[in-house]
């Protein structure tokens, strides 16, 4: 593991990621990123030139993906189209990111025989009933509910397929819901956020009872990096670090943080399809590979989640009027 090719690199997670191997290994990393909507330059601006180079290019590029394969020992996948309420509105990228990309790349993988690790997220499993007793574990069964969960299904059950019939060295993780510095503002945590520092009420879809697991972006990045280092070929491994909440208690904690009336919150139209909980059990992660979250304080996240957008303003501001006019068009 000297030389990482990170795909989507310049995302939210994926810079995130970057950094943390800057800090905690010696390896060389190149990202390969499309610079869509959702990249952020700026997100790497200040690694070292000598660990860090960026090259702008599609996944599902073959021209582009095979030499840069070729050119590394392993491959850690985050590069997709991630946004749920996007997928509704237009899922054609979906497929061809999250599908097509993902089977460009795992092709290239198995010419080159190259370390794969996919990352995935637990809305491939569906949702859980609130008084569902039962998490997610790696023997759920696949039921996603949203274009965005059903072209990540597809692409794990690439991956793994890959490994049983071509012996790609895969793995593959599936993470609850992230939060943290770099996070786009048309995501939850970052929407209401910004929507507060405006002065504005909280978005919040339906009754706002749906549950979410939140883990803080650097406990996902430790994870991968255990499964990258440990992790068994062929294995899949669920990340999640005991975060339920669901969304009114999570708008209730940044007003508060923010010195806003608890009950400053606007109820909008609810999103097609709204998965109603999610729920990771992560105790093989844990047990097999000793990793464990750092960062297990939710409320403590959160704060400085909050103080990172009160001091990157300059990051966020430009893609907020754009954000808001297409929740607004949607009644949202
Ligand atoms: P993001 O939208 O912030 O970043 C995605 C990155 O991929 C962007 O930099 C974008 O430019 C790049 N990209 C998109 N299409 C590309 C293409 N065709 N070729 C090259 N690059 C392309 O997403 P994120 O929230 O950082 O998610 C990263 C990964 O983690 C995704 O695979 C997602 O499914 C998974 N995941 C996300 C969460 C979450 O809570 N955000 C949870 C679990 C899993
Ligand atoms: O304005 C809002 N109001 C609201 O109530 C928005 C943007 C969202 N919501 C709700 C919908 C969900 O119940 O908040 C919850 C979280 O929404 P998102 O941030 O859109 O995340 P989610 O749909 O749960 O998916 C996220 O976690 C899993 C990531 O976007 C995915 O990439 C990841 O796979």
């Amino acid at each position: 593991m000297d030389r990482l090719l990170v795909t989507g690199g310049a995302g939210f997670i994926g810079s995130n990621f970057v950094h943390h191997l800057v800090d905690h290994t010696d390896a060389t990393i190149t990202v390969l990123d499309k610079l869509t909507y959702a990249a952020s330059r700026e997100s790497l601006a200040d690694l070292p030139e000598s660990r860090v180079q960026l090259v702008v290019g599609d996944i599902a590029d073959s021209a582009t993906v095979d030499p840069l394969v070729a050119a590394h020992d392993t491959v850690v996948h985050f590069a997709a189209e991630s946004h749920n309420d996007n997928s509704l509105s237009d899922p054609s990228p979906f497929v061809q990111t999250n599908i097509v990309g993902t089977f460009t790349l795992i092709e290239a993988a198995r010419r080159h025989d190259s370390r794969f690790h996919h990352v995935s997220t637990d809305e491939v499993y569906g949702d859980l009933a609130l008084d569902d007793p039962k998490r997610f574990t790696e023997d759920t069964p696949y039921h996603p509910s949203s274009p965005y969960s059903a072209s990540k299904a597809g692409s794990d059950h690439l991956v793994r397929a890959w490994v049983r019939s071509f012996g790609l060295r895969a793995t593959i993780s599936n993470c609850s819901n992230n939060y943290g510095p770099w996070q786009h503002v048309e995501k939850f945590i970052p929407r209401q956020i910004t929507e507060v520092i405006d002065g504005r009420k909280p978005r919040v879809y339906g009754d706002g009872l749906n549950v979410r697991d939140w883990i803080h972006t650097e406990d996902h990045s430790s994870a991968v990096l255990a499964i990258l280092e440990r992790g068994e070929i062929g294995e899949t491994y669920l990340i999640g670090a005991d975060g339920e909440r669901n969304n009114l208690e999570v708008v209730r904690a940044i007003l508060r943080h923010l010195g806003r009336s608890e009950d400053d919150i606007e109820f909008v139209r609810d999103r097609a399809g709204h998965d109603r909980r999610y729920a990771i059990e992560s105790g093989k992660l844990r047990s097999r590979l000793g990793w464990q979250p750092q960062y297990a304080d939710f409320d403590a996240g959160l704060a400085a989640t909050i103080e990172w957008y009160l001091t990157h303003e300059t990051w966020w501001r430009p893609h907020k009027d754009a954000v808001e006019a297409f929740y607004a068009a949607k009644g949202q």
